[in-house]
């Protein structure tokens, strides 16, 4: 009995420590941002670079947020002349050593059912969840309406 309650509360604190130990080690989220939205939107998005300094190979298999009812990972692609979009429900990889950009147009968070619309100026928090890294949480800025992200906009200013 009590041998096997020690092997139970091991295996505990080992799944808990792990995740934390190899986020700090690869994984870098650079530039999340979002858009503002307007009135009675029930959808936003959100974007990011998400960089591996790691010899392995990791995977972003999910995002979560209380800004909205669902939190999706979707890839927006031209086929056939037509802009589609789908759910990317088998994860997005990030290369070893590389990186992956969510950005207009392409790779993106979407908030499904969202609770109340974007104002830009107010920050979203998202919970990124990695196969290898564990959960990783970012702060996204809110931009306006018409802004395609950070760097353009610093260029701006210029
Ligand atoms: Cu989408």
């Amino acid at each position: 009995m009590t041998l096997l309650r020690t092997f139970a509360v091991t295996g505990l604190l080992l799944a808990v420590a792990a995740p934390a130990a190899a986020q700090t080690a690869a994984i870098r989220v650079d530039h999340p941002w979002s858009r503002a939205t307007p009135a009675g939107a029930t959808a936003g998005a959100a974007y990011m670079t998400i960089e591996n300094a790691g010899n392995a190979e990791d995977r972003l298999t999910g995002v979560s947020s209380d800004v909205a009812a669902a939190t999706e990972l979707h890839e927006m692609k031209m086929a056939d002349g037509v802009m589609k979009m789908r759910a990317v429900t088998e994860g997005l990889v990030v290369p070893a050593h590389g990186s992956v950009a969510l950005k207009p147009g392409g790779y993106h968070v979407m908030l499904v059912g969202l609770k109340k619309p974007l104002k830009a100026g107010e920050t979203l928090v998202l919970t990124l969840d990695f196969a290898k890294a564990g959960k990783v949480e970012v702060s996204a800025p809110v931009m306006d309406m018409t802004s395609t992200g950070p760097k353009m906009d610093h260029m701006k200013m210029h």
